[in-house]
């Protein structure tokens, strides 16, 4: 990257809006489908509450709460929310650990009709400083504590740059304190669609949803109740999800996989038990299947890889382990066909994207499509086209584009217009980046990958963005972030940087990317020298034509 440009430069036309509707007579027919209930995420559990008071719901380092206390603490915060001031609709970035209170946090602000804003518990100002900045939201709930995690100073410096922003902090006994940035809030009002009055509550946001993403700013992803209950009601039989589920969250908690692929929400819908794992470790995972008798779990592949080398000389007992679901980046064959033989239970994949669309492999899948392919819809109401670079549909077993739409897929990120235009069809198919192969089954395989990020082993990286972080520093005059392959990540970020004189040091460039905020993650695991950062035709960097290269030490 050598000149930025903003979003805002490249075209202004579109409109930038909170949830870009389902056009009228698609929305009434997933309704009267039955696929669309008019439920809210808020009242998810209710039904337990009758059913199984005594049940546990919820098991975290912070508290073990049964259904009927889970429901209490719901109540009781979703009143203590709107006493702040908070108003239907407000948006609300929640930064939580995997704890119990993370899952009573998010409940009661859809009880109180809040709108959490998904946040990392690892991202750091630049991040957090974004959403609250895209969404205006009105106040940033984050730990002082609680599940180890300290945001408190974090928490001071996005309350300095948002005036009357208001920082809830969770300690570790689950207590909350509060600070209020006294400085007058700007006002600036929702983007509603046309309709809007007209929509039910189940068809307005419900959340927002970190992508990946491909843009120098993160895009968020406004999920209504409908469309996310929908892709959680309809995960839990092809999962098996059921009142004896014990589903670890091994993934960080606010991420759409442990969400809901069938994750916290689909085993709270079910009336299982969800229970929270600090880190995905062996040691700390393994001791909690044996300890809490875990049925179910979701990692990402290198966790599956790591549990798979750790599990033969594992001292716990892994005997209550049925499913192992792993997703979030392409898990390869070969790993695929050890999960049974070393950990003794069934393995299915996932292949899902915080924008909507699920895939997983099912039950009565043979052993060879479960190990080489990334699973086939949830829904039968999904539309998927596998296209070429000219969106012409390809023939099953050719590589080609996905792309897909339907009723728990998203038609605009937002705020994004400029953005959506280039991200979905004229006719509303989100263009999901992967290059796929889809079988005559049904079934997906991913093969590839045209957009510009790096998948970290599940963790996505913006090229983008890290490489206008970068470009803020004054020894580098170009640069290029690209994925390199890795044996455990199946990814790993390398920065191709030409100086401006003497190449600044590693740790120099490390920390001033850690200076401007941003997350551990997305920071380089490899810096290299280049004297140019040859181009392609269409002005990106060609990556095979890079030489005189050397990695800084
Ligand atoms: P996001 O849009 O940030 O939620 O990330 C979703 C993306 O993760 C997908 O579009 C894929 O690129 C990638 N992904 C998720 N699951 C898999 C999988 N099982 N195999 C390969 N890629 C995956
Ligand atoms: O990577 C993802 O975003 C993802 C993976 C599996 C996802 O959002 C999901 C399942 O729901």
């Amino acid at each position: 990257m050598t000149r930025p440009m903003s979003e805002s430069q490249i075209s202004s036309s579109p409109p930038d809006l909170d949830l870009t509707p389902w056009p009228a007579e698609v929305a009434q027919r997933y309704r009267a489908l039955g696929l669309w209930t008019g439920d809210l995420l808020g009242d998810i559990a209710v039904q337990h509450i009758g059913l199984r008071p005594g049940g546990e719901a919820v098991i975290g380092p912070d508290a073990r709460l049964t259904y009927a206390e889970l429901e209490q603490e719901v109540q009781r915060l979703a009143v203590w929310w709107r006493g702040l001031g908070w108003e239907p609709g407000d948006y609300v970035v929640v930064q939580l650990p995997n704890t119990a209170a993370f899952v009573a946090t998010v409940l009661s602000l859809w009880r109180a009709g809040l709108v959490p804003v998904m946040a990392l518990a690892n991202h750091r100002r630049a991040e957090v400083s974004a959403f609250v900045a895209q969404t205006n939201a009105v106040g940033h709930v984050c730990a002082d504590g609680l599940g180890g995690a300290n945001h408190a100073a974090l928490a001071v410096d996005i309350r300095s740059g948002a005036p009357g922003l208001v920082t809830v902090l969770v300690g570790a006994d689950g207590s909350h304190s509060v600070a209020r940035d006294p400085r007058p809030r700007a006002t600036r009002p929702r983007q509603l669609p046309e309709g809007w009055d007209d929509l039910p509550p189940s068809g307005r946001v419900a959340l927002l949803q970190l992508s990946g993403g491909s843009t120098g700013t993160p895009k968020l992803i406004p999920r209504t109740h409908d469309d996310y209950l929908l892709s959680v009601r309809e995960s839990n039989p092809i999962c098996g999800t059921t009142a004896d589920t014990r589903y670890l969250v091994a993934l960080p908690c606010a991420h759409n996989f442990a969400m809901s692929s069938p994750g916290i929400l689909g085993v709270l819908q079910a009336g299982g038990t969800v229970v929270m794992a600090p880190e995905p470790s062996p040691a700390t995972a393994f001791a909690l299947v044996e300890a809490e008798r875990i049925t179910m779990t979701a990692v990402v592949p290198p966790v599956a890889m790591l549990w798979l080398r750790a599990a033969n000389r594992r001292t716990h007992d892994l005997s209550t382990l049925e499913s192992l679901l792993v997703g979030g980046a392409r898990l390869p064959d070969s790993v695929a066909s050890q999960v049974r033989p070393i950990l003794g239970c069934r393995l299915r994949q996932v292949f899902g994207m915080a924008e909507g669309l699920v895939n997983y492999t099912r039950d009565e899948d043979d052993e060879h499509t479960v190990t080489t392919t990334q699973g086939r819809p949830i829904s039968p109401y999904d539309e998927l086209r596998v296209v070429d670079d000219h969106d012409h549909d390809v023939p099953d077993g050719e590589p080609g584009h996905l792309l897909t739409r339907g009723p728990y897929t998203i038609r605009g990120y937002f705020r994004a217009g400029a953005h959506n235009a280039r991200a979905f069809t004229a006719d509303g198919f989100y263009r999901t980046g992967d290059v796929v192969v889809r079988h005559p089954s049904g079934h997906l395989t991913v093969v590839g990958r045209a957009k510009d990020q790096v998948n970290r082993g599940g963790e996505k990286i913006a090229v983008v963005e890290v490489e206008s972080h970068l470009l803020t520093h004054p020894g580098v005059a170009e640069v290029s972030v690209i994925a390199e392959p890795d044996e455990l990540l199946g990814e790993r970020a390398c920065a191709v940087l030409v100086p401006t004189g003497d190449p600044p040091s590693v740790s120099e460039l490390r920390q001033h990317l850690h200076e401007r905020g941003l997350a551990d993650y997305k920071i380089p695991d490899r810096f290299i020298i280049a004297d140019e950062l040859p181009r392609t035709r269409i002005g990106k960097t060609d990556v095979g034509a890079i030489r005189h290269e050397r990695t800084l030490e």
